[in-house]
């Protein structure tokens, strides 16, 4: 079943002031949902567990009801309490093999990784997927010390198509100021080979914010970018 996850228009939340406003988040997934993105995590820093449940539990029907896996940010309690597909964690988080352990074989468990040794080590603890980054400086996570740029992908990317079979293997979204604008320039001079070295491996998709989560129209952005996202090769 996990194998079958489409991560090429992978939507990660947000509910600051900054990019949600006023609007619902809810609402504002539903309509990125109908757009066509094709995976969902719920990434909320500051509410209580209590509220993170109950927008996790109305994200997860939303996303049932399509078809589409919903991941929490951080949270495996939280993943766990709703049943949802699985969770995305960070350098600072559970651990990807302590999250397996409570979640089961069959959840979809994410890391961040901005190093070859972090995807090294993420891919040894049974990581499905890593979001490789930060891509592009950001004003959606302006903390960030790894910035990585195209070339500190490529790097990672060109390791793991080199790497063992669960490296070869695991999945790969980018993440960070990724929009409408750039992302086949990304997406090209990602998959750009480079003799002669190995080429890197194909990324399977892109992790947005804010080009979809602050759009004036979250339905219209991101039916544009599922298009673009379709355009790209590797994402099949
Ligand atoms: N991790 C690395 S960058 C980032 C996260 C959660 C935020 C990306 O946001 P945006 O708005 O798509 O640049
Ligand atoms: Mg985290």
């Amino acid at each position: 079943m996990k194998d079958q996850v489409d991560y090429s228009l992978y939507l990660v939340t947000d509910s600051t002031e900054a990019i949600l406003g006023s609007r619902d988040l809810v609402e504002v997934v539903e309509l990125a949902l109908s757009g066509g993105v094709t995976i969902v995590q719920y990434r909320d820093k500051t509410s209580d567990t209590g509220h993170l449940i109950s927008v996790a539990k109305q994200l997860h029907e939303k996303c049932k009801a399509r078809g589409i896996p919903l991941l929490i940010n951080d949270r495996v309690d939280v993943a766990l309490a709703v049943g949802c597909e699985g969770v995305h964690v960070g350098q600072d988080d559970m651990n990807v093999s302590e999250a397996r352990q409570i979640l089961g074989k069959d959840a979809i468990i994410g890391a961040t990784v901005s190093s070859i040794e972090e995807a090294r080590v993420a891919v040894e603890r049974g990581a499905d997927y890593l979001g490789i980054g930060t891509l592009y400086a950001t004003n959606t996570k302006k903390n960030t010390k790894d910035i990585i740029g195209i070339n500190g992908t490529r790097k990672i990317l060109r390791y793991l198509e080199q790497g063992s079979e669960a490296e070869k293997k695991v999945k790969t979204v980018c993440i960070g100021g990724v929009n409408a604008s750039n992302l086949q320039r990304i997406t090209h001079q990602l998959h750009a080979p480079s003799s002669p070295s190995t080429p890197p491996k194909s990324i399977d998709g892109v992790a947005i914010v804010s080009a979809i989560m602050g759009a004036t129209d979250p339905k219209a952005s991101s039916a544009h970018l599922s298009k673009l996202s379709k355009s790209v090769p590797a994402f099949k």
